[in-house]
């Protein structure tokens, strides 16, 4: 059974962290129409989905992917790079503890899940402003003894690893070569982006769909071009908040379904 964990948008949206990109107006209405529109997806494709409603001490909690890394027998919560973050973690544990052992990532080491992309045994982890060397040194101790290898990759122009790429096949990244040091990704094929769309390398891959912000249609188009199936999701608000498609959702298989579950 799959199983997506997701959070409702805090009425503190706006006052959300940004990196790279300036303050702009958001319709908190409108990014609340885009997100169910997104939950809704996750349905349609299969998702258990289990909502958890928001947090008001923190503006970013609906982006619930930073908050923990869900490996085969284990989730590792993670320290948020962001000190406003940090306590957005515990509602998304209280949801894993009966699926996983739980582990954490803890000071000094920093650690965002945006930063990390699990492909099979393999794990590329961003070393970027929100992760660094003590977190990526945890990740891995805490992942090896389930046979999961670690490989750093620098992340440079953009918030997370995942915001300059990401898996749209079991073997294939989507990528924005200027943002993440590519080099390192030895052994996958590549997609690039559209040069006129540098934010849409940030894909959502469930089963054999690829979920990608419906502004992006250059890129769209590439996947198709190379015989992927793409849906377009709305993420014009959420994107003004450095949010893209993967942060929005936890992913994770189990086999047997709890209480919480809608
Ligand atoms: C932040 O800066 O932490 C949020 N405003 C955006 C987080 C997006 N998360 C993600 O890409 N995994």
């Amino acid at each position: 059974m799959r199983f997506a964990i997701v959070r409702e948008i805090s009425p503190r949206l706006s006052e959300c962290e940004l990196t790279h990109m300036d303050r702009e107006p958001i319709d908190v209405d409108r990014a609340r129409a885009q997100h169910a529109e997104y939950v809704q997806t996750l349905r349609d494709l299969g998702c258990h989905v289990i909502e958890l409603p928001a947090s008001e001490e923190h503006p970013d909690c609906v982006f619930v992917e930073d908050t923990v890394v869900v490996l085969d027998d284990v989730a590792i919560m993670t320290r948020p790079g962001a000190e406003s973050r940090r306590g957005e973690g515990e509602a998304i544990e209280a949801v894993l503890a009966p699926y996983r052992r739980i582990e954490r990532i803890v000071a000094p080491g920093t650690l965002d899940g945006g930063d990390v992309i699990v492909s099979g045994k393999r794990i590329l982890v961003g070393r970027s402003t929100r992760t660094n060397d003590a977190g990526i040194e945890q990740l891995a101790a805490l992942a090896a003894p389930s046979g999961y290898e670690v490989t750093p990759v620098d992340v440079t122009g953009c918030l997370h690893l995942k915001t300059a790429g990401t898996l749209v096949a079991e073997d294939t990244l989507l990528i924005n070569r200027g943002w993440a040091d590519f080099a390192s990704f030895n052994g996958f094929k590549t997609i690039d982006v559209d040069p006129g769309e540098p934010f849409a390398g940030c894909a959502l891959l469930i089963d054999d769909q690829v979920l990608v912000p419906k502004a992006f249609t250059a890129t769209q188009a590439r996947l198709e071009e190379a015989g992927l199936s793409v849906r377009g999701v709305p993420n014009s608000e959420l994107a003004k908040c450095e949010g893209g498609v993967t942060c929005c959702s936890v992913i994770f298989d189990a086999d047997w379904k709890p209480r919480l579950v809608d």
